[in-house]
Parts: C-alpha cells; sequence; structure tokens
C-alpha cells in the first residue's frame, strides 16, 4: 500500500466513529428549515450535504481543509524553480487534511507514474469522434469509456465489503488522475495542432507535464498548477461536484462519477462560463474594431448584452456575496506576467464596469466577478485560443477536489442519495391551505 493509500486509510478509520456517532446519537437534531422558495429554487442554500475537504464562505470565499488560497500556494511544497507548488502535494492536502512533505509529494509523483499509461483505446474512441465534437464531449466520453478498467467494478462483482469500497474508489481515483493530464492534452494536441502529439515526461510533475504536452514553455507550467489548485473544489453543492457525488453514491464508478460530473460542468451557467468569457469578450473587440473601449463603450456593451436577456459571463454566484478570491488569485498572476496583454485589460475594465451596472439593474444577488471572468485571459496570452477548451482545464482541477469527496463518502458509507420531491398541489396546501 502507497504511503498516501495508508495515511488516507488512518484518517477515514479514525473519522468514521463521528460520523456514526452523529448519526446514531443526534440523527434527530435539526440542521436547517427548508423554504417553499428554496424548493422551488434551485435548493439555494439548503444546508444537506457534508464534506470536509473544502468549505465555502460567502464573504470570505474557498478555504481548502481549512487554508485560504493563499495560505494553500504558500505552505505546499514548490516545484524547484517554480512560483506554483507541485498538484501532487495539494491532492495529498485534499485527501489526507496534512501539508506533505516533500517526499511525501514525491511518493505521490511515483505513484502517478507507475499508473499514468493511457490504454490505446481511449485515443482510439477519441480519434473515431468527429473532429469538431467540443472538447468536453470528447472528455467526458474518453473518461467514461475507462469503465472498462475500473477496479471497483471487479472487486464489487468479487462481493467487497462495504468498508473496503473507499480502497477500490482510491485505486480507480489514482489511476484516473494519473491519466487525466494526458488524455485532455491529447484532445487538444489531437482537435487543434493537426494531431502533433507530445508524448509525456515521466520525469514531470503534473503541471509541468501538461504544459510540456500541450507544447507551450515556461511559466505556462505555473498556469496550470495554479488553474488545478484554483478549480479543484468549491465544497459539495455546485453542479459539478454534487453531480460527481449523487451518480458515485449509486456506487457507478469513478469514471461515470467524473464523466457526470463533467457533463454538468458543461453547462453555460457553471464551468462553460470561462468560454463564454472569451466568446463574449470577441464580441467586444470585433465591435470596436479590436481597440480597447473607454468606459463608457464597455458600459454600454454590458446595457446592451443584459437588454438582449444574456447574462453577463463570468460575473454572479450562487453562494458567494463578494469578488471570488479564485478571481483575485489569477488577476494576481495576470498584473505580475501579463500586465499589459489587451485581453487582460478588456477584463480589468469589466470589473470596474460591471457591478455597478448588475447592482443598478438590481437582480443578481452578486454582482461581483467568479473564477470564470479571468481564467481565459490567462490561457490566451499563452496561446490557447481555442476558448472550446477552457472548460477541459476547469474539468482537470475539478476532479482532483470531487475524486477526493467520493473516495471519502465511500470511506464514511454514505447511503445512496434520494431527496425527496412533492407535488405543486402539495405546496400550494402547505402555504395555503388549497386543496386540488
Ligand atoms: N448577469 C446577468 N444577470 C444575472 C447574473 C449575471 N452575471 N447573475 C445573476 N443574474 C440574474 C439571474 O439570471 C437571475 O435572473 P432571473 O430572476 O431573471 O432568473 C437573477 O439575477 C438572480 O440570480 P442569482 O440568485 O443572483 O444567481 P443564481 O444563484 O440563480 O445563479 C449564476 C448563479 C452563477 C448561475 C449566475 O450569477 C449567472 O448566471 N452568472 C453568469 C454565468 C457565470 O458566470 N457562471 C459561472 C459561475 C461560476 N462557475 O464556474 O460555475
Ligand atoms: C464552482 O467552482 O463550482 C462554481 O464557483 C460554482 C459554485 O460554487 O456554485
Amino acid at each position: 500500500m502507497s504511503s498516501l493509500k495508508k495515511k488516507l486509510e488512518e484518517k477515514i478509520l479514525q473519522h468514521r466513529p463521528r460520523t456514526e456517532r452523529l448519526v446514531k446519537e443526534y440523527g434527530d437534531v435539526k440542521v436547517d428549515e427548508v423554504k417553499i422558495s428554496q424548493v422551488i429554487g434551485g435548493m439555494r442554500g439548503i444546508k444537506c450535504l457534508v464534506t470536509d475537504i473544502s468549505y465555502l464562505d460567502p464573504f470570505e470565499g474557498i478555504r481548502f481543509r481549512g487554508y485560504t488560497i493563499p495560505e494553500v500556494l504558500e505552505k505546499l511544497p514548490k516545484v524547484p524553480g517554480a512560483e506554483m507548488p507541485y498538484v501532487e502535494g495539494f491532492l495529498y492536502l485534499l485527501l489526507t487534511g496534512d501539508i506533505p512533505t516533500m517526499q511525501e509529494v514525491e511518493e505521490v509523483h511515483k505513484e502517478f507514474n507507475a499508473r499514468k499509461k493511457v490504454p490505446q483505446y481511449v485515443f482510439d474512441i477519441l480519434h473515431a469522434m468527429p473532429k469538431d465534437s467540443h472538447p468536453m464531449t470528447m472528455f467526458a466520453t474518453a473518461i467514461m469509456s475507462m469503465h472498462l478498467d475500473s477496479v471497483f467494478d471487479k472487486e464489487y462483482r468479487k462481493g467487497i465489503k462495504k468498508t473496503d469500497y473507499w480502497s477500490a474508489y482510491y485505486e480507480d481515483a489514482m489511476n484516473l488522475l494519473a491519466k487525466i493530464p494526458e488524455i485532455a492534452a491529447h484532445i487538444y494536441r489531437w482537435k487543434y495542432k493537426d494531431g502533433d502529439i507530445i508524448p509525456s515526461d515521466p520525469d514531470l510533475d503534473m503541471g509541468g507535464n501538461f504544459a510540456h504536452m500541450m507544447g507551450i514553455d515556461r511559466p505556462y507550467d505555473d498556469v496550470a498548477r495554479l488553474y488545478f489548485i484554483l478549480h479543484s473544489d468549491h465544497e459539495s453543492g455546485n453542479v459539478s461536484a454534487h453531480t460527481g457525488h449523487l451518480v458515485a453514491s449509486a456506487l457507478s464508478d469513478i469514471y461515470y462519477s467524473i464523466s457526470a460530473m463533467l457533463n454538468g460542468l458543461a453547462g453555460p451557467l457553471h464551468g462553460l462560463a470561462n468560454e463564454e468569457v472569451l466568446r463574449w469578450l470577441q464580441g467586444v473587440m470585433d465591435s470596436m474594431g479590436g481597440k480597447i473601449p473607454t468606459e463608457e463603450e464597455m458600459k454600454k456593451f454590458v446595457w446592451d448584452t443584459l437588454e438582449s436577456g444574456k447574462v453577463i459571463p463570468g460575473f454572479g454566484h450562487a453562494v458567494l456575496r463578494k469578488t471570488d478570491p479564485r478571481y483575485m488569485a489569477q488577476r494576481e498572476f495576470c498584473l505580475k506576467h501579463l500586465p499589459d496583454d489587451p485581453i487582460f485589460k478588456y477584463v480589468d475594465l469589466l470589473f470596474k464596469v460591471v457591478p455597478p451596472i448588475l447592482l443598478e439593474q438590481g437582480k443578481a444577488k452578486n454582482p461581483w466577478p467568479n473564477v470564470d471572468a479571468q481564467s481565459g485571459v490567462i490561457q490566451w496570452h499563452y496561446g490557447v485560443r481555442e476558448y472550446e477548451f477552457y472548460t477541459v482545464l476547469f474539468g482537470i482541477g475539478r476532479a482532483l477536489g470531487v475524486c477526493s469527496n467520493i473516495i471519502w463518502a465511500r470511506g464514511l458509507g454514505y447511503p445512496i442519495e434520494r431527496p425527496k420531491s412533492v407535488t405543486t398541489d402539495m405546496l400550494e396546501e402547505i402555504a395555503f391551505g388549497k386543496k386540488s
């Protein structure tokens, strides 16, 4: 057993009695009450999921295992000569709650190396798809196809104990996470670079190897590390995390669950917003003949978008009520590495112009930018201009968090998820006593 798996086993065994006690001794204690507006309104704010891997405070933003983004970036072991930490070390933190030593990070790197060969059938499936398929369709399909190699599926058929499910999910998750960067980079090079595939380099860390396989020089390795870390987890209620959790609760294996997670991420109100931001900005640039618009011109473009019935992509949030710290971390990167980039200037102008307009319009509960408003700019700057690909990058990161959550959910024996629905008649009865 790898040292990461051993440590995880210890942590899961230590944690189980806490969950069991809560259910057995305090199962009837109320956590929340549910209003009709929440039942109809996308279950917003209902406290009905549990995770210790990340927590989202509306005013502070995300903490991973209790650490803010600046703390994570500062405390985790760094790749020599790079600004950003090892993604492998970040995964260790998500899974165990502990900041790893350099040696522990190296062990995760070795574990990934031993698991990273992508089966040829995955590439054959990708090559058989229409080349103009959306990269998210390709990504989700490639991942789902690996159900064929699921360790959990085979163990389950043999009759594995419920308390050991997490171990088989761990095997599948590590196998998948080791392969995911190569699958994503392969989709990129296959679709957009005439199939000129760059082989994986076993000496490089996850972020460095991804940059290498994308064919992009430094500091794109740091961009990859930053991206994967920032996009990894946003507590459990967002569409992608919740979908992954829900699907895995039926004991669908990690490949089915992460593929489903990606399908949720591919919606324009969720992860696809990073693609939409760049598409929308291109519209602004085209209409301005390529010049940076004045503040007044930008305001008009924002109002025109709203009046046409569209949302402003990259702004607003279901939980956050301030600027997303993931936006700020990327903005800091831009200020350091690409302050004069014209698209960054557009995005910075939007940061100034959009929130007061959304406030004036009075609909959005949060007028501030989210993670997606800034992420495409960095990709564009380093030459990834095929903005359809941006949500795949989000998906690589999100897989780290959702895999960690699924392993823990199996470790703590969470049951199949099954909330209750009611009819409109029933809600009317509850609201004002109307009989149907
Ligand atoms: N532009 C225009 N209108 C907005 C925006 C926005 N950016 N954000 C919210 N609204 C509207 C929203 O459409 C709704 O209108 P209506 O009553 O006509 O249906 C109203 O404001 C109230 O919505 P909220 O309660 O503030 O937001 P909700 O929790 O329903 O949705 C988002 C959250 C993120 C889906 C929403 O803010 C949005 O559509 N933003 C733009 C898309 C985006 O950036 N998504 C990415 C989110 C982060 N991620 O990566 O997933
Ligand atoms: C996310 O990262 O999942 C998004 O910010 C959406 C959310 O948290 O609701």
